[in-house]
């Protein structure tokens, strides 16, 4: 418990940044929030979606967009990424996470045994994601303008050693989120690079955004669980569910009470 709240105090106190155009995003994969928009619906309307597309978000609680982010600004963060993990580049106020199980096997030291980096509003060079136009233009259909980058986060998964400690059990962002209204954020998460069911895509429960914020908890895995890794303590498996097989460069962006997950 004391852990969970050092790690809510830090979030609070450090992931918070704005980006000069006062509207800003999310990340490889994190949230922002609006701070001035009526809380009534899901979409806020602008030119930007399609009838169509804004239809299926209020009914479903994500949209995905293909080709958001281009392939140069992927690889760019990627060169960054592999800095941060074998600790070439050195980022104060990182937070650089360890898969629990492939940590501590002595074969695979160094980049593939970090899974995440938190916080990277603190490196200029991830952080221009949360700034990227492609991005914010999609941002602002959920949030409206004067948007904060709230939690950003690099998503690194390496195969599996056997023990699917990679999987990330069924959740709702919001659980994270000590901010609110829920309706006014929005999480945009970015495939660098071709994912699909056999190599752990994110999967999403279509409609849930509906509903409430559930009690979470660590799953009870055999192989041990990542930090912060909680899942929802009644999850519906019959529940229909989407496997979001996504390229380099696809975005979906996704309602936090959304529950989602990935293998
Ligand atoms: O990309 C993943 O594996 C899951 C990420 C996720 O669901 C989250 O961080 O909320």
């Amino acid at each position: 418990m004391a852990e969970r709240l050092e790690v809510l105090r830090r979030q609070l106190q450090n992931t918070t940044k704005y980006v000069d155009r006062i509207d800003v995003t999310p990340s490889i994969t994190s949230a922002a929030v609006s701070l001035d928009v009526d809380p009534t619906q899901y979409v806020i309307n602008n030119s930007v979606l399609t009838p169509e597309q804004i239809a299926s978000y209020e009914t479903n609680g994500f949209l995905v967009i293909k080709k958001c982010v281009p392939v140069d600004k992927l690889e760019l963060y990627r060169k960054r990424f592999q800095g941060i993990a074998n600790k070439s580049v050195i980022v104060p106020g990182l937070l650089v996470m360890r898969d629990v199980a492939i940590a501590k096997s002595e074969f695979v030291p160094g980049e593939k045994a970090v899974t995440k980096i938190q916080d990277f509003c603190y490196d200029p060079v991830l952080f221009e994601y949360c700034a990227l136009p492609e991005v914010v233009k999609y941002v602002e259909c959920f949030t409206g303008p004067n948007v904060r980058a709230m939690h950003t986060m690099i998503i690194n998964k390496p195969p599996d050693p056997g023990t699917k400690s990679s999987r990330h059990p069924m959740h709702q962002d919001l659980h994270y989120f000590p901010f609110r209204p829920a309706e006014r954020i929005v999480c945009a998460w970015t495939a660098m690079e071709r994912i699909h069911r056999d190599n752990g895509c994110l999967v999403v429960l279509p409609g849930t955004h509906k509903g409430s914020l559930q009690p979470h908890e660590y799953p009870d895995w055999k192989g041990g669980v990542n930090k912060m890794y909680h899942g929802i303590r009644n999850y519906m498996p019959d529940h229909p569910r989407v496997h979001l097989e996504m390229d380099a460069g696809d975005t979906v962006f996704f309602h936090p009470l959304l529950i989602h997950g990935s293998e």
